[in-house]
């Protein structure tokens, strides 16, 4: 590692994922001494420890891939439209060796916290082990869903069976062959693993608590030559990207969404044009209305259709009917799914839905609910995460005046400029904060673009003489109210909706919608604008 004096660098990363590798290749390459705190064994971040059975990206491969280097894209070989995540944590590996970063990474390497140091404007950076590193700049490359939310029930450590948790899968996998598994939880990551775990599992009990809003997809093998074909393509494709909203130009489960604002509003469909959406398009159809996101009324009716769709695939009419969902459509973030709906037709899977009696504990057999009591052998939890602020809460970071990032955090709702930097707390930048497009967007396109904006502010304030940068308050509020006021006519903001987009999934959090709406270009546009204008907003000195 460089350094000029023990633990002396001119920025620390935190995190060792998709952001922090490419933010330690760009700000090496600005010739900044840098290094990155990891605290897992391993890079690659959330996607080295997602790795339970069926995790995939829902974003074609081709775009959910670093753009910065030509010969990296050229070079890796995708072998499937959607990437699994074995595939992508290779990818994540060959990207650190390719580009010889391991040298500047240190594993096992928790960050505990840090402190800024006002007279010398340095952070100070302590880990688990008892090391300190200093540096002026920090770049908190930790991850949106980084820190796995453990639900709170009772007995859960009493069970004498197997505990499984997504977010941290063993890593030589678990054979479930023969067993009686259990999943909680019915997001994303619930959406992906029920279908791979009813195959294995000898029975599987699945407790829904939100049933999911989630649309068919099918993931393939490329075909010979498909994508060589594509990897000519690139500038194209990259340029199609970078003008796209979420960073995606091809089908993803966001420009499906987007595609939906395009539609005619389900409230002057006739009802013969209704039942024939979903007769044609299934539950793609019964959603497919440009005006389920600003009107909850016109969402409910859609919802009712979308109830119509299930039941035309799952045999069983109270199991179709406990898979309609409660809450409003795109509240959440889109799901795609293979073989969802499908898998409870089979014999050796049962819905527990939630609504109907929820969970009293867990015991040392299984689990016990309002509706009676179910013996497994293994409870898998894929209750979610703490996301966008949860792995900074969990550091004890102290800005001016030692006031705490998780206190501001915790009084104010997770603020921001920008996604970038949090008043009071200088020099210390946010890839993809509160705030920032990447909770609705391609997040490998988000990232690249804050990396890079970063990497040019602290080389440009180098080369100024400035030591220090750090976000005005007024500019912070003004960023959250203009956030804000883009998602208030929407059902995003709707107050059934408990999502990790607003904090409403973790007990205690304070509600505030997390992301930028606007747009990847617009995003850009300005974070460029205000970059040109001498860093408006931020207190340079
Ligand atoms: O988490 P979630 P996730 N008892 O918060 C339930 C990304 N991702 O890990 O909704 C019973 O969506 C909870 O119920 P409720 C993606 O951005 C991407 O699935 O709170 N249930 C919910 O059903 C995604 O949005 C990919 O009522 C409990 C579930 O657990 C994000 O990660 C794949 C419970 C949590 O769903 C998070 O997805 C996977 C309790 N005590 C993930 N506590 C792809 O790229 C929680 N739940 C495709």
């Amino acid at each position: 590692m460089s350094a000029d004096g023990p633990g002396h660098y001119d920025v620390l990363v935190i995190g060792a994922g998709f952001s922090g590798l490419y933010a330690l290749h760009r700000l090496r390459g600005l010739g900044l001494r840098t290094l990155v705190l990891e605290k897992a064994g391993e890079v690659g971040g959330t996607w080295a420890v997602n790795r339970y059975p069926g995790a995939r990206c829902d974003i074609e491969s081709i775009e959910y891939s670093y753009s910065f280097s030509e010969e990296i894209q050229q070079e890796w070989v995708w072998t499937e439209t959607m990437p699994a995540q074995p595939e992508i944590e290779s990818y994540a590996n060959f990207v650190a060796d390719r580009l010889d970063l391991r040298g500047d990474i240190a594993l096992h390497t928790e960050v505990i916290a840090m402190t800024f140091d006002e007279p010398s404007s340095q952070w100070r950076v302590r880990t688990r082990c008892g090391q300190t590193f200093v540096a002026p700049f920090v770049v908190a490359a930790s991850g949106i869903l980084s820190v796995p939310l453990e639900p709170d029930i009772a007995g859960m450590d009493t069970f004498a069976g197997t505990s499984l948790f997504t977010g941290r899968w063993p890593r030589d996998g678990v054979d479930l062959g023969g067993q009686r598994v259990a999943v909680i939880g019915t997001g994303s990551t619930g959406v992906q693993l029920i279908p791979v775990v009813a195959r294995d599992a000898a029975e599987l009990v699945v407790f829904q608590r939100s049933p999911a809003f989630t649309l068919p997809w099918r993931v393939r093998p490329f075909e010979p030559g498909e994508l060589d074909g594509l990897k000519a393509g690139y500038a194209e494709i990259r340029a199609a990207q970078r003008a796209h909203p979420v960073g995606a130009a091809r089908l993803s489960a966001f420009s499906v969404l987007l595609e939906m604002l395009a539609r005619p509003p389900i409230k002057s469909a006739t009802p013969q044009e209704r039942s024939r959406a979903v007769e044609e398009h299934g539950v793609l159809g019964a959603l497919n209305w440009g005006d389920v996101f600003f009107d909850i009324e016109a969402n409910r009716m859609a919802t009712e259709l979308y109830g119509e769709a299930i039941a035309r695939i799952v045999d069983d009419p109270d199991t179709a009917a406990a898979l309609v969902p409660s809450h409003p459509f795109a509240c959440k973030r889109p799901i795609i799914d293979q073989g969802y709906y499908e898998t409870f037709n089979r014999d050796n899977v049962t819905l527990v839905d939630l609504r109907r009696g929820g969970i009293e504990a867990v015991t040392p057999t299984g689990i016990d609910t309002e509706q009676g009591a179910f013996e497994v052998d293994v409870i898998v939890y894929a209750t979610g995460f703490d996301a966008m602020t949860g792995a900074l809460s969990r550091i004890d970071i102290r800005g001016r005046d030692g006031v705490a990032l998780r206190d501001v955090w915790a009084d104010e709702g997770p603020v921001s400029y920008l996604g970038l930097q949090v008043a009071g707390f200088p020099n210390l930048f946010t890839v993809q904060g509160p705030g920032s497009p990447a909770a609705a967007t391609n997040f490998i396109a988000a990232l690249e673009h804050h990396v890079e904006w970063i990497g040019d502010c602290v080389s440009s304030l180098r080369a100024q003489g400035y030591r220090t940068i750090e976000a005005l308050p007024s500019a912070q509020e003004e960023w959250i109210e203009h956030t804000t006021s883009l998602v208030a006519p929407t059902v995003l903001v709707h107050p059934t909706c408990n999502s990790w987009y607003n904090g409403g999934n973790v007990p205690g959090k304070k509600r505030m919608y997390m992301g930028y709406t606007a747009g990847l270009p617009e995003y850009r546009r300005r974070c460029e604008e205000i970059a040109a204008g001498g860093y408006t907003g931020f207190k340079l000195s």
